[in-house]
């Protein structure tokens, strides 16, 4: 196979600013002076709310916390999101609907305690390496793992039964193996009247789905549904999980209302080893959200629609906020090519090779007056700014604190200096604050969690010296002696309804399939995701060449190459309504016919995000990255005989 050299990233090392169309060095004062000066510039002419930040999912949450502070009060607007939005966005959606708080219930542990694993639309074993030893270990302990994804994936080779479903099928899946619990009786009457609303319609919805019609639509044989149906209800412990393959659709926020129907039926909820876990993406975009990085929520969590909430805020940083939502990311991208949204301050983010439709992002980021990117590395995005401003990493050139999946928070500490001149995310944040007009002072990132602790209840008692000695604390953590249970939702099995608070609501929903439709010219379903060697779009796992990586590749089934006659290593053109692109050929058992993948993790050879489509959930802006329609075509004409 011909092996393409991947570009390599070099760490920044000075600020760059554009002049006369091309970026060049600047001093930290030169630079700093021009990104505060074109926030300012675009506040004058079109408000606060034509500025828009992304926030860094892979920094620190003091971070996250500072930068949200940037946007609510130096510049005044809600317009703060980060990645959460391209994968769990739905999940938060779906799990604060219906129980009050977007995270996810259940700790690692469980997974080791429970009798029943369910991995839905999850590559766990490449994605959530560390969570999936969890997972053997309970496999080891008798539990029995379902895998359901249209792939024969890693996961799913671990799993005792493997559902293979059509993309974008997972209601009628969901709803059959609703169906067939409730008609064999397994359902927890004692639970689902305790804890729950809205039974006998959910039960009524979900009818017309009988094995057999999930079947036809889902393509997953009747007697397996059947089987994850028994097995789940039967089961004394449970643990669902899920990610992207759930997530990234357009009624993703949908899907996890669907998972959450089957563990309001079955009581698997709210105690030690049954539970919900959608297993986050970035090591801190659990943490991102909670410090109030998104659109809706200040740090904590809390609604910036609530008087009160608000209020407490503005007394401790002194300054009126904004009683409405922001934008998120789908929506700044949208305002941006209306003219809206004329600035932007990205840091950590490289949209330009993470929006579905990536042309179409870069159209809009194109428009913008004034872009600030900050970064660890010279990213495509960077490429396009005004001002380009050099970080720390994190996770190693930073003190401070992450968020893992299980609501743990446990602390990061610099073990070397960032390289050239290089700062931390805080201190460039605070500089850029001070120029325009706000004298925050922060000596070291605990200050910072001190001040997020005394505004967030569900953080209070985590001091920087409790997580030490404890080695981490989940929340919710509301007092300095507080260990709370490892799992959330307790209060839903608690007898005197009185304390319980409100019922977890069943959802009625429909089937909506992928907007890309198949037809004869895009006859193929493309999905996207990722390997376990490479990390999101490339840029911090670029520049290594291993004899276990290959670089992007666009896998067939072995009838697909067949029918197309095409060979392993052979390059093919891959085309969507958007766009076009040239890969070489892999052949996967593990795919069923009609079914191509791609990940997302070699953009700067081939850009498999010029062909996904940008059909968003509504509720959580999230896009469709996992089902667009394509057509793969040979480069040379197949020999004649
Ligand atoms: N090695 C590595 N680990 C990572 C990352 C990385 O880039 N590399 N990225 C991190 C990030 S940001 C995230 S968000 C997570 C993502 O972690 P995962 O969500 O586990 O990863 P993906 O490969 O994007 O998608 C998961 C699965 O969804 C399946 N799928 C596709 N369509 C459907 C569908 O319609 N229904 C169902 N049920 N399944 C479907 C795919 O076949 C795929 O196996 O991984 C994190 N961990
Ligand atoms: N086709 C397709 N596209 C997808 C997906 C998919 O499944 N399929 N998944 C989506 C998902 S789940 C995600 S999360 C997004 C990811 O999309 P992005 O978040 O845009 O992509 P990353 O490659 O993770 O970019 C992270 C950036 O953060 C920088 N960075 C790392 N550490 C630090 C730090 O400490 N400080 C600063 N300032 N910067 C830092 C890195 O250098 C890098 O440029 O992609 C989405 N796009
Ligand atoms: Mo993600």
């Amino acid at each position: 196979m011909k092996r393409r050299r991947a570009e390599r990233y070099d760490r920044l090392t000075h600020p760059l600013v554009r002049e006369d169309g091309v970026l060049r060095r600047a001093g930290w004062e030169e630079a700093l002076d021009r990104a505060a000066e074109g926030f300012r510039r675009n506040a004058a002419r079109h408000g606060p709310d034509a500025f828009a930040m992304l926030s860094c999912a892979r920094s620190t949450n003091e971070m996250n916390y500072v930068a949200q502070k940037f946007a609510r009060v130096v510049v005044g607007t809600n317009n703060v999101d980060s990645c959460n939005r391209t994968c769990h966005a739905p999940s938060v959606a779906g799990l604060s609907a219906v129980f009050g708080s977007g995270g996810g219930t259940s700790s690692y542990q469980e997974v080791e305690d429970t009798d029943v694993i369910v991995m839905w639309g999850s590559a766990a074993r490449d994605a959530h390496p560390i969570f999936f030893q969890h997972v053997l270990k309970g496999i080891r302990k008798g539990a029995r793992m379902f895998a359901v994804d249209p792939r024969r994936t890693g996961t799913a080779r671990w799993a005792d039964r493997w559902l293979g479903l059509n993309v974008g099928t997972d209601i009628p899946l969901a709803h059959a193996v609703a169906r067939e619990i409730v008609h064999a009786g397994l359902h927890n009457t004692a639970f689902v009247e305790r804890a729950t609303e809205g039974f006998a319609e959910f039960a009524a919805s979900v009818e017309p789905w009988t094995l057999q019609a999930a079947e036809q639509v889902t393509g997953v044989p009747a007697g397996a549904i059947r089987e994850l149906a028994h097995a789940y209800a039967r089961a004394d412990r449970a643990q669902l999980c899920w990610t992207l393959g759930i997530t990234e659709h357009h009624n993703a926020t949908d899907n996890v209302r669907a998972l959450i129907n089957l563990a309001l039926l079955t009581g698997h909820v709210g105690r030690y080893g049954s539970g919900l876990s959608p297993l986050r993406g970035q090591n801190n975009v659990q943490g991102g959200g909670d410090m109030g990085a998104i659109p809706n929520r200040l740090p904590g969590f809390q609604d910036i629609l609530e008087p009160a909430v608000r209020a407490r805020f503005e007394q401790a940083w002194q300054a009126p906020l904004q009683p409405r939502y922001g934008l998120n990311l789908t929506e700044m991208l949208e305002a941006m090519g209306e003219g809206k949204v004329t600035t932007c301050y990205i840091v950590g983010e490289n949209p330009v090779q993470s929006e579905a439709d990536s042309l179409n992002c870069v159209k809009r980021l194109g428009m913008l007056d004034h872009l600030v990117v900050q970064d660890i590395f010279l990213t495509k995005t960077a490429l396009m700014a005004d001002v380009v401003l050099p970080a720390g990493a994190a996770w190693c050139e930073s003190e401070g604190t992450f968020t893992n999946s299980e609501r743990r928070v446990q602390r990061v500490r610099k073990a070397i200096e960032p390289p050239g001149e290089a700062r931390d995310d805080i201190v460039i944040l605070c500089e850029l604050a001070r120029r325009l007009g706000h004298d925050w002072h922060y000596d070291g990132a605990e200050e910072v969690w001190d001040e997020l602790r005394r505004l967030s209840p569900a953080h209070a008692g985590m001091t920087y010296r409790r997580l030490a000695d404890l080695q981490g604390i989940q929340w919710p953590c509301p007092s300095e002696d507080s260990l709370e249970p490892p799992f959330l939702h307790g209060r839903l099995w608690e007898t005197d309804p009185a304390r319980r608070g409100r019922a977890a609501p069943f959802a009625i929903l429909r089937h909506s399939p992928p907007v890309d439709l198949l037809d004869d010219d895009y006859p193929l379903r493309l999905t996207t995701g990722r390997r376990l060697d490479s990390y999101n779009t490339g840029v911090q796992s670029s520049g290594f060449a291993s004899p276990l990586r290959r670089g992007e590749t666009v896998e067939l089934s072995p009838e697909d190459a067949a029918r197309l006659g095409v060979v392993p290593g052979e390059e093919v053109r891959i085309t969507s309504r958007r766009g076009s692109v040239v890969a070489p050929v892999f052949v996967d058992p593990g795919l069923r016919p009609g079914l191509v993948f791609m990940t997302m993790h070699f953009p700067d050879e081939v850009d498999t995000n010029s062909l996904t489509i940008e059909a968003t959930c509504p509720i959580a802006g999230t896009a469709e990255f996992k089902a667009a329609a394509v057509r793969v075509d040979r480069l040379v004409p197949a020999k004649a005989g």
